[in-house]
């Protein structure tokens, strides 16, 4: 069926929260026949959508299965542009050299290229990143905001505020945000940011804000060289979390949060950061590609910049490490 009237059907199901919704108002509306409507129902149920048809009433979703499918993700979006544009593959190498090419080649802000598997995912410094077929949310975004390159890396930041919201919202759990672009639950890691610039003399040309989820992972699930530092929402919380949901409403604080920062600046979203921070206040050993430290984590700069006061008094500013929380 076409993106586009599978995108109206499932939207109008969902607003009507389990009240029955007349085939012939839908049909009316999208101005297609009857049994057109009655052939898009039958096409999700085989998708695995739980739709009741109450005779002389209707239609009702039940349940929606947790597909990563765009008119699903869409059908859930309150923004006013992000993910309006969703590229969307069932498994990749990596989704961010797909959103890279496709900000080349002028995506618009808000651009979201997803799938449900990785073959090649990838972290900073291309270590890999384990990305589990249908359990989690392989997700990169192309941003375009309007800042000097230095500003970049406070976007890592910015996307870490957005997740832990949503995450927040979807399934009551609270993650911390380890500097500086880590999601952990109870000390184990869900989420990961990778963010990567397209830059000219000018300023930044596009971000592409790579974010990785574990969300319905079983402790199995994970490989071997990462059960023990790897978690999911689903072992935090206890129940299933319905992905689509959970990437629109990211897009939702993703879309508000980088505006707060173009138009205000940092310090709002530093608040909000320092709120869910679990490195600030804390012994850390700081890895850095040249150098080791380790002391307290005193504070985040207005650039974003994680201070350490080490042993000897001496304090030290990192733009970018490795953080093991030493207590
Ligand atoms: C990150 O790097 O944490 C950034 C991960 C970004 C992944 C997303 S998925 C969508 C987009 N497409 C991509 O190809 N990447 C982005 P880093 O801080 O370098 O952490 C990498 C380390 O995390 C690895 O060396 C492992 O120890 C660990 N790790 C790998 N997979 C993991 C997983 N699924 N859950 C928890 N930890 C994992």
């Amino acid at each position: 069926m076409s993106g586009n009237v599978k995108y109206e059907i499932l939207k109008r199901l969902q607003c009507a929260e389990g009240a029955p919704l007349s085939g012939q108002q839908i049909a009316t509306e999208l101005a297609i026949s009857r049994t057109a409507i009655w052939k898009h129902m039958q096409q999700l149920k085989e998708e695995g959508y739980d739709i009741e048809t109450v005779h002389k009433k209707g239609y009702i979703l039940k349940q929606a299965p947790d597909v990563l499918d765009p008119a699903k993700i869409q059908a859930a979006l309150q923004t006013t542009h992000f993910g309006h544009v969703v590229h969307y593959e069932e498994v990749l190498d990596s989704t961010q050299p797909v959103a890279h090419k496709l900000a080349q080649e002028g995506a618009p802000e808000g651009t979201l290229v997803i799938c449900e598997a990785q073959t090649l995912g990838r972290g900073r410094m291309m270590r890999p990143w384990h990305s589990e077929k249908g359990k989690g949310i392989w997700m990169s975004v192309i941003l375009r905001p309007d800042v000097p390159t230095h500003k970049a890396p406070q976007f890592t930041l910015v996307a870490a505020v957005a997740v832990a919201r949503a995450i927040e919202d979807m399934t009551n759990v609270r993650p911390a945000i380890k500097w500086p672009n880590d999601l952990l639950i109870n000390g184990l890691k869900c989420t990961g940011i990778l963010t990567e610039m397209q830059a000219d003399p000018d300023g930044v040309n596009a971000l592409i804000m790579g974010i990785g989820i574990n969300a319905n992972h079983a402790q199995t699930d994970f490989s071997e060289d990462i059960q023990t530092i790897a978690t999911s929402l689903k072992i935090a919380s206890g129940q299933q979390v319905d992905r689509a949901e959970l990437v629109a409403r990211i897009l939702y604080y993703l879309e508000q949060y980088s505006a707060i920062y173009v138009q205000e600046g940092f310090l709002n979203i530093k608040r909000e950061w320092e709120a869910y921070s679990c490195t600030l206040g804390n012994r850390v050993r700081a890895t850095t590609t040249r150098d080791i430290f380790v002391g307290e984590a005193i504070e985040l700069t207005d650039d974003g910049v994680l201070k350490i006061r080490l042993d000897n008094g001496e304090i030290k500013g990192v733009y970018s490490a490795d953080i093991t929380l030493e207590n």
